[in-house]
């Protein structure tokens, strides 16, 4: 039982973490939705280790900026810099 439910959870999380090599259009109206409101949340506190960008691992620390994590990604480099992180706000 407990098999099942850890199955459907690693399917959830390998679609979610290939979501960069699959289209994310929807979610590109809601960037342009975020952008106009000011963004309070801090950078740093997301960039864990302090290397300037913010890594899918450190986004997963909260679940809005995880689900945004692929449409901030502007050049799909898989990190979030600071110019990116900016179009978000929780
Ligand atoms: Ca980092
Ligand atoms: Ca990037």
């Amino acid at each position: 039982m407990n098999k099942t439910l850890i199955l459907a959870l690693t399917i959830a999380f390998s679609s979610f973490a290939s979501a960069n090599e699959t289209s994310s259009v929807d979610l590109t109206t809601s960037v342009e939705g975020l952008k106009t409101v000011a963004v309070e949340t801090s950078f740093e506190a997301y960039d864990v280790d302090q290397d300037g960008l913010i890594s899918l691992d450190e986004a997963l620390t909260n679940e809005a900026l995880s689900v945004a994590f692929t449409t901030l990604d502007i050049d799909q480099d898989g990190d979030l810099s600071e110019d990116e992180f900016s179009n978000f706000s929780e």
